[in-house]
């Protein structure tokens, strides 16, 4: 019998995104169900952490968009997205994206308290975070390797265009090498198709 195959995802969730990209990619059959995190009591069964991106495969769940992402790679027949040769490079610029997301979104969840319980030093930090880490990537990330997907392609791409879609794409301008590959990857299918939406 075949899995069952559910991904509970948000509207614009950056990590959510990577998954969903990669399911596309590997052309893994799977049930996206788009849920209000905020309201989701159900999804403390299989995830107490209450997070968007979760996985459930029949019965087993699986957390965290990086778990995800590399088991839906796993049962796949497409080439990898993990290739051993570069295995430690691209987990761990996976994390750096996964680091920027966090800090994007951290930022907006700030942002959007009451004037009287919001921190302008924590805005100011995450910020911070953010330049630092954009730059960070310009100067050090080169894997613009068009000819072999990798995972820390799509979560690079993913953290920069949720950067621009919650703060803004300043770093565009400064960031010209991440900018010119950027605007390239965002013409694929799976880039157009996941474009993160209001609720
Ligand atoms: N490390 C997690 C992070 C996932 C995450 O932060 N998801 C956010 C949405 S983008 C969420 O579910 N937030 C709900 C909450 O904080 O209550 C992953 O990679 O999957």
């Amino acid at each position: 019998m075949q899995d069952q195959i559910i991904l509970y995802n948000g509207p614009n969730s950056p990590f959510g995104r990577k998954t969903k990209i990669t399911s596309l990619v590997q052309e893994i059959k799977l049930e996206e169900k788009i849920i209000n995190v905020y309201e989701a009591d159900f999804l403390d069964k299989h995830n107490p952490i209450r997070k968007i991106p979760t996985l459930v495969v029949n019965k087993l769940a699986i957390i965290d968009s990086d778990n995800i992402c590399l088991y839906l790679d796993t049962i796949s027949k497409k080439n990898t997205l993990f290739p051993k040769k570069k295995y430690w490079e691209i987990m761990s610029m996976t994390s750096i994206a996964n680091g920027l997301m966090e800090s994007v979104l951290e930022r907006r969840m700030e942002m959007i308290r009451p004037d009287s319980e919001k921190s302008n030093n924590f805005i100011n930090k995450q910020e911070v975070r953010i330049t630092r880490t954009i730059s960070w990537l310009e100067n050090n990330w080169n894997n613009y390797n068009d000819s072999y997907l990798t995972m820390d392609q799509i979560a690079i791409a993913c953290a920069l265009d949720y950067t621009i879609y919650r703060f803004n794409d300043k770093w565009r301008t400064h960031n010209t090498k991440l900018n010119k590959w950027f605007s390239n990857f965002l013409e694929k299918d799976f880039m157009k198709s996941t474009l993160p939406r209001e609720k």
